[in-house]
C-alpha cells in the first residue's frame, strides 16, 4: 500500500509540474506604457483554459507588481525602461516636461501656452495684506497656489487662472513656487525651441519682452517676506525678485506626474 501511495503521490506532484510548466510558458506577458496619460498596461493571459486576457493598469512599476497580473521580472525590467524614457521637451500630460526625478518616474510639466492671454495679470486682487508661511514656500507651488485662492477676499489670482486651467483634460494645474518657476525658465532654450517650431499656433514657448506690461516676467505662488509683494521672475535674463502682488506679469501653470 505503502509503494502504490507513493507512486500515486509522485504521478500527482509531476502532473501539477508539468500543468504550472505549461501556464508560465504559455503566459504571453506584455507590458506597454499608455499615451498620452503615461500609465503602465500590463496585459497578461493568466487563464489559458479559458482564454481569457487580462489587463492591468498601474501608474508606476511598483503598484505594478502588487497588481494581480502574473508578470516577469524581464516585463518589469522593460516596463521600467519605458518609464523612465522621458525627457525635457517631451509633450506629456497635457504639457510639455522641464523636470524629472533621477528615477525617471515622476516629473514637472508646464502648460503649453501663457495663460493671461499676453496681457499679463495680478498675484492677486487681495494686493495689500500678507499670507503668511502657508503661501512663503520656495518649493512647493501646489501648497501656495492653495493657500492664495483660500485668502479671505480672494476673488481672482494668478494662481486662480492655474487652478482654473483644464489643459489635457487634467484638473492639478498650479502656479510654480519660486523655484519650480526658475527651474521652468533654466529650460526656456528647450521650452521655446519645441512650442515655437511645432506649426501649432496655439501653443507657445515664453515672452521675452523688454517693455510694458510684463516685462517678460512670470508670476510664482511664493509670496515675498513683505505684504505687498510676491516672488517673480524674468525669463529674459532667468533672475528672481519681489514684486508688487498687483503688477500684472506672465502666468504660465505647472503639474506634477
Ligand atoms: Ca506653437
Amino acid at each position: 500500500m505503502n509503494t502504490i501511495k507513493l507512486i500515486t503521490v509522485l504521478t500527482l506532484l509531476f502532473i501539477s509540474t508539468v500543468l504550472l510548466s505549461q501556464t508560465l510558458q504559455s503566459n504571453n506577458q506584455q507590458i506597454s506604457v499608455d499615451q498620452p496619460s503615461g500609465k503602465l498596461v500590463a496585459v497578461s493571459n493568466v487563464n489559458t483554459n479559458t482564454e481569457t486576457n487580462s489587463k492591468y493598469t498601474a501608474s508606476s512599476v511598483s503598484a505594478l507588481k502588487s497588481s494581480p497580473a502574473t508578470i516577469s521580472e524581464k516585463a518589469y525590467g522593460k516596463a521600467e525602461s519605458a518609464a523612465s524614457s522621458r525627457y525635457i521637451g517631451e509633450l506629456y500630460g497635457g504639457g510639455i516636461v522641464f523636470w524629472i526625478s533621477p528615477d525617471g518616474q515622476h516629473g514637472l510639466v508646464a502648460s503649453l501656452k501663457d495663460l493671461d492671454e499676453g496681457k499679463g495679470y495680478p498675484w492677486s486682487n487681495v494686493a495689500g495684506s500678507k499670507i503668511g508661511k502657508t503661501a512663503a514656500n520656495m518649493t512647493n507651488g501646489k501648497e501656495n497656489t492653495k493657500a492664495i485662492v483660500s485668502q479671505a477676499g480672494h476673488t481672482k489670482s494668478a494662481a486662480k487662472l492655474c487652478t482654473d486651467y483644464r489643459g489635457g483634460g487634467f484638473s492639478d494645474w498650479y502656479l510654480p513656487s519660486n523655484r519650480e518657476l526658475t527651474l521652468l525658465a533654466s529650460q526656456d532654450v528647450v521650452i521655446d525651441y519645441v512650442l515655437d517650431n511645432d506649426g501649432n499656433p496655439s501653443t507657445l514657448g515664453f515672452v521675452q519682452e523688454y517693455s510694458m506690461p510684463t516685462f517678460g516676467r512670470y508670476w510664482s505662488s511664493t509670496e515675498y517676506v513683505t505684504a505687498h509683494d510676491a516672488w517673480g521672475c524674468g525669463f529674459s535674463a532667468g533672475s528672481s525678485y519681489g514684486g508688487g502682488k498687483d503688477n500684472t506679469y506672465r502666468v504660465r501653470a505647472i503639474r506634477a506626474f
